[in-house]
């Protein structure tokens, strides 16, 4: 009985993701480093339990997932502009994010989760309008020469 118990509480510990990270984004109208309209950090490198936090610093601009570009068993998100939101990180490949009002002049960024990049084409063809379409292709190709 006691053996069973052991091995219960070790399955339990296994399951749960050691050391889930919370991961902070801000939303800019212009970066540390001279990028206008931007997330803070536009490749985001994330594990599978993290949790991706988009923080409205600026005014004007939200987060969300895009339609396609996402993997699979994992939710897409669509924050509020002006709102905090949060990402929870529930399968390991590629998500692609853009700010709704500023897809055009190219607000977007790609979380890798688990060095995955398998979805990579999906990706791709899920035709991201303006610049932001040419930001995650640029995105997508550092995921796939970093991995
Ligand atoms: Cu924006």
């Amino acid at each position: 009985m006691k053996r069973l118990l052991m091995s219960a509480v070790a399955s339990i510990a296994l399951a749960a993701p050691a050391f889930a990270d919370v991961i902070e984004i801000e939303m800019l109208n212009r970066t540390d480093d001279g990028r206008v309209m931007a997330f803070s950090q536009e490749l985001i490198v994330a594990e599978v339990g993290d949790i991706i936090r988009f923080i409205p610093t600026d005014r004007g601009h939200n987060a969300q997932s895009v339609d396609g570009a996402i993997p699979e068993g994992q939710e897409g998100f669509k924050g509020r502009i002006n709102q905090e939101v949060e990402f929870e990180i529930t399968a390991p490949g590629l998500t692609a994010v853009v700010c709704q009002p500023h897809v055009s002049v190219g607000m977007a960024a790609l979380i890798v989760a688990g060095g995955d990049t398998s979805n990579a084409e999906a990706v791709l063809d899920a035709r991201i309008r303006g610049k932001a379409g040419d930001k995650i292709e640029e995105l997508v190709a550092q995921a796939q020469e970093n991995s």
